[in-house]
């Protein structure tokens, strides 16, 4: 597989999509701090918000096959500034995250991710598995067993176990 990285500000659903990706049960945790699970590198939101933060995303990218500049559906407003997946030396692909949810407006976060430079956009519900297999085959490469081994397996509705709001740790 590629391995991605993964960016956007805080609960975009970066940690949540790598679990769905992985075929996990869905669990809230905060990230804390950039932690690599196997091909997905997953990065706690405030270093997309904060610029002298934003300097190990960077530099984390290089460890990285493609960058993931992840969206929430029923975001007010986006972080990432127009054309900015030109100064990636790494493929950059748009990721518009929660289509599942109540108010989500799918073409609005599309529209950002267009003008921040993404040609390649993913629409994905980490919860109903909606997109899940499209990312999967994205970064399969030759020879690679994939958690599913099809399109319904891997777009399952997945075992949400807590979420933010009803995470009591
Ligand atoms: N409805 C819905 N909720 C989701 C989805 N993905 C994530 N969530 C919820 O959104 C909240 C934040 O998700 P996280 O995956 O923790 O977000 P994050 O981007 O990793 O956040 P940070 O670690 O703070 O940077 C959690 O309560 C998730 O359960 C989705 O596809 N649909
Ligand atoms: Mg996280």
């Amino acid at each position: 597989m590629k391995k991605i990285i993964l960016m956007g500000r805080s609960e975009c659903g970066k940690t949540t999509l790598q679990q769905a990706l992985k075929g996990d049960t869905i669990k809230y945790h905060k990230t804390q701090y950039i932690n690599h699970y196997d091909v997905v590198i997953d990065t706690p939101g405030e270093y997309a918000e904060t610029n002298r933060l934003g300097r190990a995303l960077a530099l984390y990218s290089y460890e990285a096959d493609v960058v993931g500049l992840l969206v929430n559906a029923t975001e007010p407003y986006c972080l990432f500034p127009p054309n900015c997946a030109c100064q990636s030396t790494r493929p950059v692909i748009g990721i518009v995250t929660q289509i599942d949810a109540e108010g989500a407006d799918v073409p609005l976060a599309e529209s950002w991710l267009r003008l921040a430079g993404c040609e390649d956009i993913f629409y994905v519900s980490s919860y109903t598995g909606e997109g899940i297999w499209e990312i999967l085959e994205y970064l399969r490469e030759p020879g690679d067993v994939l958690p599913w081994d099809s399109k319904e397996e891997a777009e399952k509705p997945r075992n949400v176990l807590t979420t933010k709001a009803n995470n009591s740790k």
